[in-house]
């Protein structure tokens, strides 16, 4: 029996409606949950599309996240809340769906069911993203987790950050158990999902999507500022906790052809990003520049070999709370994205993943 779960903020009504509609009607799902950002005025009419599905077999719940953790209360409360729900009714898997992809179907859970039936005990949905998309995951997850865990499974997922994932019983036994996992209220929460999952015994599958996941992109990269600050915190705080299960049972789908489309789909606007950037460093951040062996006055250059030496500093150091490094990091970011947009996108879509690709095992090779 399971369970699929939409934590969900804003987002275009009619498609959580479809997506609640198309988990309802699926014939191994028990219930359907969409869980409400605290601040979520969407809550109303979502409810109200909620109501309109007519599966009698399938109740359709909707309502607010609890305050879980002790961070930004965010997506991780909306996760967390459903954890600690699902765990004390005992479903014997539960899925996780952003409510804004427009390409949901019943081949998402029907994928991830298949590889739970094979003895999985936690399946990871792993797709195609345009060449400039996923710039968190390939600025500071991926090498973050490579810096932390080299030679280990942490480094390879494709999608550290992915929303979408289905996990057993005994998975969501443990994560809701989990005080890391439960004060992780915020951007923070699928990383420390993801690691907190390799340390279990159940094993790992990553099931590939080969349309890829069609949601709402972003314009300006500040849109998901407090993404990356997030993120990094995240995987900052795994310095030190336990590795991966060496005995993990892993394994993944082939990689599938890419979609045309999404070869030349651009995942954000350069124009509005460097406009957003605009103002010179500040004082507090001149002085972090500094401290990092840059020069304030000059352009920052991030290609990889700075990037390289900078962002184990930044796993260090950077701290969530203090306003001078949550500028310098998102202006560093922001540059080292705009730096591979300009230098290596143009090389075409697969020079350009081969090249990511490249960046990671040389994080990992502690080089
Ligand atoms: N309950 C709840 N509370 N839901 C939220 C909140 C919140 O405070 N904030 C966002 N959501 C929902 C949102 O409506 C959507 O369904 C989902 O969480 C993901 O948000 P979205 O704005 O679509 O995020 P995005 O940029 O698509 O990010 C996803 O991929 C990132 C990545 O891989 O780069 C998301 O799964 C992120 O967690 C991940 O970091
Ligand atoms: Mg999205």
């Amino acid at each position: 029996m399971s369970l699929v779960v939409f934590p969900f903020k804003e987002e275009d009504l009619r498609v959580v409606a479809r997506n609640l509609g198309v988990a309802a009607h699926h014939p191994g799902v028990r219930e359907v949950w969409a869980v409400a950002a605290a601040e979520s005025a969407a809550m109303a009419q979502v409810s109200s599309v909620a109501a309109g599905i007519t599966t009698p077999a399938t109740p359709v719940r909707v309502f607010p996240q609890e305050r879980m953790g002790t961070l930004r209360s965010g997506k991780g409360d909306g996760m967390n809340t459903a954890l600690a729900l699902a765990a004390e009714r005992g479903f014997e898997r539960v899925h996780f769906y952003d409510a804004d992809i427009t390409n949901f179907d019943t081949g998402w859970i029907d994928g991830a069911e298949l590889h739970a039936d094979q003895g999985f005990g936690v399946v990871r949905h792993r797709f195609p993203r345009a060449a400039t998309d996923a710039m968190i995951t390939w600025m500071v997850t991926r090498p973050g987790l490579a810096l932390l865990f080299p030679g280990t499974v942490l480094p390879r997922l494709g999608q550290p950050l992915g929303g979408e994932l289905l996990l057993s019983a005994e998975a969501v036994r443990a994560l809701a158990a989990d005080p890391f996992v439960t004060r992780r209220s915020d951007w923070g929460i699928d990383t420390v999902i993801t690691h907190a999952t390799t340390t279990l015994d159940v094993g790992i599958y990553e099931h590939n999507i080969p349309d890829g996941k069609r949601h709402a992109l972003y314009g300006s990269l500040t849109e998901i500022r407090d993404m990356v600050l997030e993120c990094l915190d995240a995987v900052s705080s795994l310095a030190g906790r336990q590795a991966p299960n060496p005995e993990l049972r892993f394994e993944t789908d082939p990689p599938a052809e890419v979609p045309a489309d999404l070869k030349r789909t651009v995942g954000y606007d350069i124009d509005s990003t460097r406009a957003a950037l605009g103002s010179p460093p500040s004082p507090g951040e001149r002085r972090l520049l500094v401290g990092l062996g840059l020069d304030p006055d000059r352009p920052l250059e991030m290609s990889h070999t700075e990037w390289r030496r900078i962002l184990p500093v930044l796993v260090e150091r950077f701290d969530l709370a203090d306003q001078d490094w949550r500028d310098v990091v998102f202006r560093l970011w922001v540059e080292r994205v705009i730096h591979y947009t300009l230098n290596q996108v143009p090389a075409g879509y697969d020079a350009a993943i081969a090249y990511l690709e490249g960046t990671i095992e040389d994080f990992e090779s502690g080089g």
